[in-house]
């Protein structure tokens, strides 16, 4: 059996990036509730993945969505973030919340509304020029509803079209990612709707265009750390959106729905050399970030538990003893190999992990600091007046 002392080192520098929406108020179609103390600004968003990033030490970096997080001064925002100890990451896309694009944007019939969509990308890439940000990431609304309404197949093409069009737009050192779901908002056929789609698409293009896998967008049962496999063996998974779900895409925390489905995306990407610290510029070939909301709980405490999540189940994945793996399945040794992957899934990190922090002069209880700490009620009376960010 592995042990933590010899793991220890491969977790340094482990980095998972935070949405700037996990933020902002959002909820459910029926409500969106405000609670006191989020976010009212862009620039309110990074303090506080920063102050996650503090008492973590695990998220380094905020991604952006335009328009959402649109400010006129995109190097200042920059200047903003690294003077609060991140960086700026991953430029979003938005192409679902315009009426021109009710039937789609960039596989839509009308050139002009295409253009308009392909556009809007060009305008994320000038922001990734000025934030520094490697990867653009798009997820498309795109479908139809009902049967006959569509052609699935001129879709698809207008799709390459539009999306040849924004990746040549995009500098050496930037990537494209393009991320899958099987459903909604169209509910009888979406446009990227699984892993093969977008791995097709982005293939078209070339090397710098990759996949985004997010854990909540797939059917039930299916079985997510194959995917994550197979993209890993074909030099494509570029990226995850990390977050939970029981039934489809409910972007609860990371890790609490199903931990043991964590830890086996997580050891395939370790076994399919996915995992390793960052480079010397700050990015990791496959990027952890999380896409979630907080509906319900605190927004601030819901980013912490969620990065420490990942690192826990990481840390455990990495405790697989793999050299006694491979003889036991070369053996066929069906329960034992069995047993050396459990044993490592069942093996408590925790006291482990918080001495590891201590080390490192981070908190050794991190959701316990911060709850010390004053700070949320601190921003709750900072942040009186003007309108909490959120979903618009
Ligand atoms: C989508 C998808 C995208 C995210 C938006 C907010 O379902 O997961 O990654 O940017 O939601
Ligand atoms: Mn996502």
């Amino acid at each position: 059996m592995t042990d933590f002392a010899q793991i220890a080192p491969q977790l340094e520098g482990q980095a998972i990036e935070l949405p700037s929406w996990a933020f902002g108020n959002s909820g459910t179609r029926f409500k969106v509730f405000g609670s006191p103390g989020t976010a009212r600004t862009v620039e309110e968003k990074v303090a506080d993945a920063a102050t996650v990033h503090r008492f973590t030490g695990l998220a380094p970096s905020v991604a952006l969505h335009i328009p959402w997080d649109l400010v006129d001064d995109y190097a200042a925002l920059r200047r903003y973030a690294e003077d609060h100890g991140v960086r700026l990451g991953t430029i979003n896309s938005n192409t679902f919340q315009d009426d021109d694009y009710k039937l789609g944007a960039l596989t839509h019939t009308d050139a002009k509304i295409r253009q308009k969509a392909i556009d809007h990308h060009f305008e994320c890439i000038d922001v990734m020029d000025a934030t520094g940000s490697r990867d653009l990431k798009i997820w498309l609304a795109e479908g139809s509803n009902y049967p006959g309404q569509a052609d699935l197949r001129g879709r698809q093409d207008r799709l390459h079209e539009s999306l040849s069009a924004i990746y040549d737009r995009l500098g050496e050192d930037q990537r494209l990612v393009l991320e899958y779901k099987f459903f909604e908002p169209a509910f009888y056929h979406t446009d990227v709707p699984d892993w093969g789609t977008s791995y097709v698409q982005v293939a078209a293009l070339g090397d710098r265009a990759v996949v985004c896998l997010d854990t909540g967008h797939h059917a039930p049962g299916t079985n997510i750390e194959f995917i994550v496999m197979q993209l890993l063996r074909l030099g494509r998974l570029g990226s995850f959106d990390f977050n939970s779900r029981f039934y489809a895409d409910d972007d609860l925390i990371v890790g609490s729905a199903d931990p043991f489905q964590l830890f086996r995306i997580l050891f395939e990407v370790i076994r399919g050399g996915g995992y390793g610290p960052a480079n010397p510029d700050g990015h990791s070939d496959v990027a952890f970030m999380l896409d979630q909301c907080h509906n319900i709980e605190a927004k601030i405490p819901g980013q912490i538990r969620s990065v420490l999540n990942v690192q826990e189940m990481t840390a455990r994945a990495l405790l697989v003893d793999r050299a006694a793996l491979t003889v036991a399945q070369e053996a066929g040794d069906v329960l034992g190999a069995n047993e050396i992957f459990m044993d490592a899934f069942s093996t408590d990190v925790r006291a482990d992990l918080a001495a590891w922090r201590e080390q490192r002069g981070l908190p050794a209880n991190p959701m316990r600091a911060y709850a010390e700490s004053g700070h949320q009620q601190q921003i709750e009376a900072d942040r009186i007046g003007g309108t909490q960010a959120g979903w618009n």
